[in-house]
């Protein structure tokens, strides 16, 4: 395993602390130098693979599984990707599964901070918009998030920091031999 790439996929509602997790994983496995790694954040990934799509479910489906066919090509080539949509429906992220673990390691991570924290948070006010209707179809509000089954990782930022999830994900590749 020490020597195949992997793919790190994170789903979860918008402000979970998804991409915040996936910057620090970034910038620790750039450090080991061991494999090339490519993050497909959610909303850099919607900006250029998928500025086409909108929030529907069919459109969803198609970017989560743009983002797993990437991520299968960069993980059969020895790399790592580490991905960060919010990927609500679990067949395309069974999909992904299937696929990127042909040539690979396949790490899904729940990033399952509880709505109300995310909704606190509001960074991007994405929350304010839908509450109040000016949005319609937002996950976790008027539109569905339905959570992992069999994920190998959950966490909930709301009881740790970002450095310290990012920790527990370095430990997990580290027990499982990917590190
Ligand atoms: C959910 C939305 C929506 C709706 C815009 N529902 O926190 P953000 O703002 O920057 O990231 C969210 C991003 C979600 O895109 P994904 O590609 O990750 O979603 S999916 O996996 O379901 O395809 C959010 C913003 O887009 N955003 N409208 N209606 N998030």
């Amino acid at each position: 395993k020490s020597r195949q790439g992997f793919t790190i996929f994170m789903t979860g509602l918008s402000g979970s602390g998804k991409s915040t997790i996936a910057k620090v994983l970034l910038v620790k496995f750039m450090e080991l130098r061991e494999r090339p790694v490519t993050l497909l954040d959610g909303d850099i990934v919607r900006k250029n693979l998928s500025s086409e799509l909108n929030f529907s479910r069919e459109h969803r489906d198609l970017n989560v599984t743009r983002i797993g066919y990437v991520a299968s090509e960069i993980t059969k080539n020895g790399g790592i990707a580490i991905c960060a949509p919010i990927a609500p429906y679990e067949e395309s992220r069974q999909a992904n599964r299937a696929l990127i673990s042909r040539y690979g390691g396949y790490i899904e991570v729940h990033v399952s901070t509880p709505l109300e924290i995310c909704e606190q948070r509001d960074r991007k006010g994405l929350y304010a918009k839908a509450r109040s209707g000016r949005i319609k179809g937002v996950t976790g509000i008027t539109d569905p998030y339905h959570p992992p089954v069999n994920p190998e990782l959950r966490i909930d930022t709301s009881t740790m920091t970002p450095l310290e999830a990012a920790q527990e994900i370095m430990l997990y590749l580290q027990q499982q031999g990917y590190v």
